[in-house]
């Protein structure tokens, strides 16, 4: 049991660990609750009319593992309710298994980071649902990739429960990054270590409009990797496996679930989006490096596949070193990524890839598109940007940063077809979440409409939304005060309100 660990704190322990990940910017934020009417400067554009979910990793309670990272933290929805030039706020905890055994037990019982190895209780479901927050088919899901995802009402975020999609789901777990094809709305998903901890086995499987399972198709991973984000086209689902591995062994001691490996290449699996048997898919290879969040992929006339993704040469997730204990430094900016194209023919025979095509090479991650053009060809990404030369005061927002994240000063946006880069930049004592983009119209141009996204304003230790027409990308037309502080989040969504059945 976990006590047999030498990370624990002492029992009782109420003060979270002195440690980047729980001070500063990144202090657990823990707040439930509504504030209506927030504070506007600018104006909010009138046709903006939905919400804006997005999650954090917010530990409840004080760990008893004292270098907890940021990602084992307890899921906390916010909600932004937007309409007729108003912000409405809302932020609710998912009761997950963990969440209320937890307040029960006044104390905390999960161990490490996907290890239930280290657990003080026995869970049936040890997931935080702290990832993303995705909307299909009426219902809100809060989603990490260890466990299926949590139902939440989408006005109250009470939780509704676990997500098993009528019985149906055949995996143990599910990602946090479904898509939805826009024009066939089906919601296109996986689950990996898909059969247990540590089992290579990867499931994937698409759900129609109507709730009715589609494809499940059972395949097997060349190596136990991190496979966070994935990709689809019309005909292909991509795979790219992050060189994160896992070893039961290592668990069942009390170790890491992740170990990052320098030695494995950088696999994309391909496979047929319908109609494939597990055995069809083919791991192309690149050499090791780390892939980010992908931005789409799509097929060209001639049947090759395009896939855009920022690809850092080092390992992102430094908490989680090699296995002689090495990693990069997040504080000395070799954390880097280049914003790639691939180019794959999925009726190659070679599995070595064609050399990438670099975007960009602005340092970008959280990559957006218009998701009215998801598997389809795509002209315009959003991102969030690291740009040392911007004026940001770094050594006044230093103290109180905190760490445990890569930090982004500026919200970028790349025409493809020019490769020409603009960026927002909210200022210099700010740093950017991920955005997300709203569309001016249902039948405004690819990329046209509103950036939007959550900003750390490390002066005032409070957050702020900022919200850019594309049509004027150097400004905001709005920023929304909080009078709270709301740490580093993951990944959130826009609901257009003609899509929010709100009675579900
Ligand atoms: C990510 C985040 C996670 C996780 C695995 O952004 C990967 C990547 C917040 O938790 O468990
Ligand atoms: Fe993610």
């Amino acid at each position: 049991m976990a006590g047999h660990f030498r990370q624990q704190l002492p029992y009782g322990t109420q003060q979270f660990p002195n440690r980047p990940q729980f001070s500063g910017f990144m202090k657990p934020c823990r707040f439930e609750g509504e504030v209506q009417n927030l504070e506007v400067v600018g104006k909010i554009p009138n046709e903006i009319d939905g919400t804006f979910y997005r999650v954090m990793p917010d530990p409840q309670m004080v760990p008893f593992i004292e270098n907890d990272p940021w990602f084992n933290g307890d899921g906390n929805v916010s909600a932004f309710r937007i309409q007729s030039g108003k912000c409405h706020f809302k932020q609710k905890y998912v009761r997950t298994e963990k969440f209320v055994r937890e307040r029960e037990a006044q104390r905390a019982l999960l161990g490490k980071y996907r290890n239930k190895y280290t657990d003080a209780v026995e869970f049936k479901i040890r997931t935080t649902a702290n990832t993303n927050v995705v909307y299909f088919n009426g219902r809100l899901l809060a989603c990490k990739e260890d466990a299926p995802p949590y139902a939440l009402h989408p006005e109250t975020l009470d939780t509704i429960g676990l997500e098993d999609f009528d019985g149906q789901l055949p995996s143990l777990t599910f990602t946090a990054h479904p898509k939805v094809d826009p024009v066939t709305k089906e919601f296109v998903c996986f689950g990996y270590e898909a059969k247990g901890d540590g089992t290579p086995d990867v499931c994937y499987f698409t759900i129609a409009p109507d709730g009715k399972f589609l494809e499940t198709v059972w395949l097997v991973s060349p190596v136990v990797a991190m496979i966070h984000d994935f990709a689809v086209t019309d005909n292909w689902v991509l795979f790219p496996l992050i060189p994160q591995t896992c070893d039961i062994e290592r668990l069942k001691a009390g170790g890491e679930h992740w170990q990052w490996n320098p030695d494995i290449p950088f696999y994309i699996g391909v496979l047929p989006r319908r109609g494939a048997k597990g055995t069809d898919v083919k791991w192309f290879r690149a050499p090791n490096a780390f892939p980010g969040h992908t931005a789409n992929a799509y097929e060209t006339p001639d049947g090759n596949i395009i896939f855009d993704l920022p690809v850092n040469e080092k390992n992102v997730f430094f908490w989680w070193p090699d296995k002689d204990g090495n990693a990069p430094d997040p504080t000395s900016g070799e954390i880097k990524a280049d914003f790639l194209r691939f180019t794959i023919d999925p009726r190659a025979s070679d599995l070595d890839l064609a050399k990438p095509e670099i975007l960009s090479r602005e340092d970008c991650e959280f990559v957006r598109i218009d998701d009215r053009f998801a598997t389809k060809k795509h002209s315009h990404c959003f991102f969030d940007i690291m740009d040392p030369k911007l004026e940001t005061n770094f050594p006044a927002i230093a103290p109180v940063m905190g760490g445990g994240h890569a930090p982004y000063n500026a919200l970028g946006h790349i025409d493809i077809e020019t490769r020409v880069v603009q960026k927002y930049f909210p200022g210099p004592t700010h740093l950017c979440q991920e955005p997300v983009f709203i569309p001016r119209s249902t039948t405004a141009a690819e990329g046209d409409g509103y950036l939007m996204a959550l900003v750390n304003n490390y002066a005032t230790m409070a957050s702020e939304l900022h919200i850019v027409d594309t049509r004027n990308f150097g400004e905001a037309c709005a920023i929304i005060y909080l009078p709270i502080r709301l740490r580093a989040g993951l990944h959130g969504n826009w609901v257009d309100s003609q899509d929010l059945a709100l009675s579900g």
